[in-house]
């Protein structure tokens, strides 16, 4: 565990504060970060009537620059804020930082905005969805990643989720002619070591695979015909294809999948280019989302104002915390656009958490994607959410429901770990 900690004793300590008079203040702020089966940073902000609440503000691959983002320049600023003005801080930290938007930025204003959303939750003794509004439904209808080498394995794959109580499913497959394919775990990298789940893989250098989308546009129509025969119709089924194609190779294998009647295609180009949506949608019927890698509203203008996806793919985590992605999800809603929050294994269990109240509290709740983490995770962070029957539940634990065990945390040092990167076969870099 690494931890930066800025802490003043109990008591005001006028000279620093930004909001003279406040009723409470931010005493410490400490950054965490640990590695339980994977790296995450964590924020812990504690206030002078003693609570504390946690963010997240793991960036896969990145965690020691917003940790350092964190530490170095935003806890400093905390110390002596008041604790209860969410907006005001979230203003504060976009608006003074100059430099807008971001990933790492996004992610350090995400891991304030949660902890003080955990705070101010605690300190109502509710669940934190019941200050955005309260339950809008019984539970969270979420996904799992099922994948495999070929259809034996993958058909055993959607069957051990299905018992494991999923009831949505993710279909990711090997490709013939291509060695490592994003999102199969079984299978070896080109590290050589197997995925299981978790593409970053912990060593000094990136991993390099390789990539042939005609041999993947061939391939994938007869797997989901194959998993659709065995499976039957009603199984909702969901694919990444991860921002390898072009858009006019997207619009075709949108086509192509519209026979097996997908809940959506994810990432079917890179959409930096919002445009290129358009030319997708006018080709095909297949739900499409995006937004994983997107850190505010302004990366989806117009993606949404021209209804050009169905579903936002961002995380809690990496666009702005819980104050931000609630205006996304609103100003997603007017446009029938729905909710479908990123929960990879490098969301942590603090940052799914935030997105279980959001999705329990939020109209345009569409699904949510929740991989297990793994024991080791689970000893360091305490959590109080329920998986059953296909839908997870955050629970009723004042705030967000996620203590941080920091012995435990303290036990698993950080380790460099990258996610990996893509070759064609002439040796060109392609998107992974
Ligand atoms: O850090 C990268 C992963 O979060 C990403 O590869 C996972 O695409 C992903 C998904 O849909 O979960
Ligand atoms: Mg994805």
């Amino acid at each position: 565990m690494l931890r930066y900690r800025l802490s003043r004793p109990r008591g005001r300590d006028r000279t620093r504060s930004y909001q003279k008079g406040t009723p409470v203040q931010i005493i410490a702020a400490d950054v965490i970060v640990t590695s339980p089966d994977r790296n995450f940073v964590t924020l812990k902000i504690t206030t002078d009537d003693g609570f504390t609440g946690l963010g997240d503000g793991t960036l896969n691959g990145r965690e020691l620059s917003v940790a350092s983002y964190l530490a170095d320049h935003v806890v400093p600023l905390l110390i002596g804020r008041d604790p209860q003005r969410i907006e005001d801080t979230w203003q504060f930290l976009y608006r003074s930082a100059y430099w807008r938007r971001g990933p790492v930025t996004m992610a350090a204003i995400a891991a304030v905005d949660v902890a003080l959303w955990d705070i101010k939750a605690k300190a109502a003794g509710m669940p934190l969805y019941q200050l955005l509004g309260g339950a809008s439904r019984n539970g969270v209808m979420a996904y799992g990643h099922a994948s495999g080498r070929d259809l034996p394995e993958l058909f055993d794959s959607i069957r051990r989720h299905l018992e494991l109580g999923y009831r949505s499913i993710r279909v990711q497959t090997s490709v013939p002619g291509i060695n490592a394919v994003y999102g199969v775990a079984a299978q070896p990298s080109a590290g050589g070591r197997r995925y299981d789940y978790e593409p970053a893989q912990r060593a000094a250098l990136p991993a390099e695979e390789d990539w042939d989308t005609r041999a993947y546009l061939r391939h994938l129509p007869g797997v989901f015909e194959a998993v659709r025969n065995e499976f039957g119709p009603e199984l909702p089924l969901l694919h990444d294809g991860h921002h390898r194609m072009t858009p006019i190779q997207a619009a075709r294998l949108g086509k192509d999948l519209e026979p097996y009647d997908l809940f959506w295609l994810e990432d079917c180009t890179p959409a930096e280019n919002q445009e290129a949506l358009r030319l997708v949608r006018r080709h095909t019927t297949t739900p499409l989302a995006i937004g994983e890698v997107f850190n505010t509203v302004w990366d989806y203008q117009t993606l949404i104002s021209e209804q050009l996806i169905d579903y936002v793919r961002s995380a809690v985590t990496h666009t702005g915390g819980i104050t931000a992605m609630r205006k996304l999800l609103d100003y997603a809603a007017q446009y029938q656009i729905k909710s479908g929050i990123h929960g990879p294994t490098d969301i942590s269990p603090v940052g799914m958490a935030a997105a279980l109240h959001l999705d329990l509290a939020i109209h345009n709740f569409g699904i949510q994607e929740y991989m297990r983490h793994g024991p080791a995770t689970d000893e360091v962070f305490l959590q109080s959410f329920s998986f059953t029957d296909g839908y997870l539940h955050p629970g009723e634990q004042p705030g967000l429901g996620v203590e941080l065990d920091e012995q435990a945390a303290a036990r698993f040092p950080y380790q460099p770990a990258y996610l990996p990167f893509n070759r064609l076969k002439d040796g060109t870099i392609h998107d992974w």
